[in-house]
């Protein structure tokens, strides 16, 4: 059958109550958190039944839960997916049952005809946003960097260490002389910053810290002032994710700078469902997601207080 045949026939069933299959990686950041938060709430707002599975960071229980929505006969699988290979043959099987794929915030080496569409930021341009404010703030000075990497293989850690990379290429001035993964929490983060603080002399030859979000930031903080140094001025910290406790980093001046992740990507996702299911409306197969820089000079208190209940 054709996707538009196809989609008529989904679409003739479509009524509210869909089930929707969502195989969530776990909740290992605020961010991750609040996309959960948010995505309960899409659901809810438009009548779905919503299957919630937390992976914590396995990605044979996500391979599992898809499996196990695929036996169900779910209407549609969310899928924020923990690395970035790995999935054909299950993507395979939802392709054969005839589940459409919605990928969420990470992406996949898989071919694009096994999945819908997916819903993210361009994580590529974050690292390059990030490092770019670097190259501005230390304006020619020599600065040695130390970087927090997220969680291996997966593709927010790929990308931003790429843009990171690209922004500060052609800046001799600038170098990244340790870097780590610290899986994107808190408490690795504290205890990768720890490692990196003894090793560079206590923390006197390091000039800046890019994580690749605000949660390993926030616990490299910690880390900062527990070696005596003040985060912020001695050494710059500068992330990714606009959580709220990294703008009360910023407001306290311990941590420069944040490029925004919207945590609604569910929102996104289940307007192309709908669109798929009513006629068949193909989505393109990225939908892109804005990001946006914060400094000190962007109301940090402020913006704190419009994220603090959004279920972060
Ligand atoms: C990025 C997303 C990342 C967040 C982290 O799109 O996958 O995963 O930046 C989270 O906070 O762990
Ligand atoms: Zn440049």
């Amino acid at each position: 059958t054709t996707v538009a045949a196809l989609a008529l026939s989904a679409g003739a069933a479509l009524a509210e109550g869909e089930t929707i299959g969502f195989s969530q990686i776990g909740s290992e950041s605020g961010w991750r958190a609040a996309e959960t938060t948010l995505t309960r709430s899409q659901a809810e707002e438009r009548g779905y039944q919503l299957q919630f599975s937390d992976a914590q960071q396995r990605q044979e229980n996500q391979i599992a839960a898809i499996r196990s929505f695929v036996a169900q006969g779910v209407d549609a699988i969310l899928l924020a997916p923990v690395v970035a290979t790995g999935w054909d043959s299950v993507l395979q099987e939802a392709a054969e049952a005839e589940i459409p794929v919605v990928l969420l915030d990470r992406q996949v080496d898989s071919a694009d005809d096994l999945y819908l569409t997916a819903v993210g930021s361009d994580l590529v341009h974050e690292g390059e946003v990030a490092g770019q404010w670097l190259v501005d703030e230390v304006a020619g000075e020599p600065c040695r960097i130390v970087e927090l990497q997220g969680t291996t293989g997966s593709s927010p850690a790929i990308d931003r260490k790429t843009g990171f990379e690209n922004a500060i290429a052609g800046h001799d001035n600038l170098e990244i002389v340790r870097s780590q993964t610290a899986d994107f929490t808190r408490a690795r983060g504290k205890e990768v910053m720890e490692s990196f603080l003894q090793a560079e002399g206590g923390g006197a030859d390091i000039c800046a810290l890019y994580a690749h979000n605000d949660d390993m930031a926030v616990g490299a903080i910690q880390a900062i002032k527990e070696a005596g140094l003040a985060p912020g001025t001695d050494i710059l910290v500068v992330s990714i994710d606009a959580v709220p406790d990294i703008f009360q980093a910023i407001a306290a001046g311990e941590a420069n700078a944040t490029v925004e992740l919207t945590p609604n990507m569910a929102g996104p996702a289940f307007d192309a469902l709908e669109a798929y299911w009513a006629d068949g409306t193909m989505p393109e197969k990225f939908i892109q997601t804005e990001s946006k820089l914060y400094t000190a000079a962007d109301d940090p208190q402020g913006e704190y207080d419009r994220r603090k209940d959004l279920g972060y």
